[in-house]
């Protein structure tokens, strides 16, 4: 069932699970959510981001996406108070293993992909420092400068960038061979967890689906598909492998973007 989008007005009075969502692009925190929704078959309705606008502010108390709303609870808008509303209204199947040992490891990888310092995060300032910097493979500039302001975008650290996005590529590949010799197609265990949802959304920052099953606006593609030659060498083959099956498998495709 593709995502159903509805007016943020009709959404922001409706009661249930409703979430905002980055529209035209394959935003990791977004699609991952998404994700998560599909995977514990959750009914929602989407609302696309309109980072203008001050009433959409207002009801999320943020401008950017995802923000997951149920009932008149709080907004909530990082990945881990998302993720684990969706373990709380739809407890099966569960993405956090029930041993907290397992459980600190899971939420220890999903951070190194979706937190601060994370994969997705320092990939998105590599390409903003790119973009401000007319290096080649940046940001258009004016979204560079939007995002730069946003997202934590600081000169002095841009360095660091490039080699902590191939050191999280090399560590979550490690860990997929690892795990393929123990015989196990997922991040962790033997079964799905989140980190599965959120390593494969995250690839998006550096191989998108094809149009067909990622509509999105193509003139960003070409950017989130530029790397240099430690990254395109540290893009492992098993990432790739590991999303098509995780989507196959799990997700939705086509997106619905
Ligand atoms: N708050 C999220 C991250 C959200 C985020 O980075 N959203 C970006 C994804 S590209 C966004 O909304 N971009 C569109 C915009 O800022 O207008 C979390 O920390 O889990």
């Amino acid at each position: 069932m593709p995502v159903e989008y509805v007016e943020f007005e009709a959404a922001r009075q409706a009661k249930g699970l409703r979430m905002i969502v980055v529209p035209g692009i394959p935003s990791p925190w977004s699609e991952a959510a998404k994700g998560i929704f599909h995977v514990k078959r959750l009914p929602w309705k989407a609302v696309a981001l309109d980072s203008n606008s001050d009433a959409m502010a207002d009801w999320a108390k943020e401008r950017s996406g995802p923000v997951a709303f149920f009932d008149d609870e709080p907004p909530r808008a990082s990945w881990p108070q998302i993720l684990l509303l969706a373990e709380r209204l739809a407890p099966q199947p569960a993405l956090l293993p029930a041993d907290l040992r397992d459980r600190a490891q899971v939420f220890g990888l999903a951070h190194e992909i979706c937190g601060e310092q994370g994969l997705i995060w320092e990939r998105r300032l590599q390409g903003v420092h790119a973009g401000l910097t007319d290096a080649a493979g940046g940001f258009p500039k004016p979204v560079a400068e939007y995002l730069s302001g946003k997202y934590g975008y600081r000169a002095a650290e841009a360095a660091r960038h490039p080699g902590r996005v191939v050191a999280l590529l090399e560590m979550l590949a490690g860990i997929l061979h690892a795990q393929r010799s123990a015989g196990s197609r997922f991040f962790f265990g033997d079964r799905l967890t989140a980190v599965d949802v959120y390593a494969a959304t995250a690839m998006a920052m550096f191989k998108p689906l094809p149009p067909e099953q990622c509509p999105m606006m193509e003139f960003i593609r070409p950017t989130l598909e530029a790397m240099d030659a430690a990254t395109s060498k540290a893009l492992d083959p098993i990432l790739l492998e590991h999303r098509d099956f995780i989507y196959h498998e799990f997700l939705e495709l086509p997106l619905t973007l």
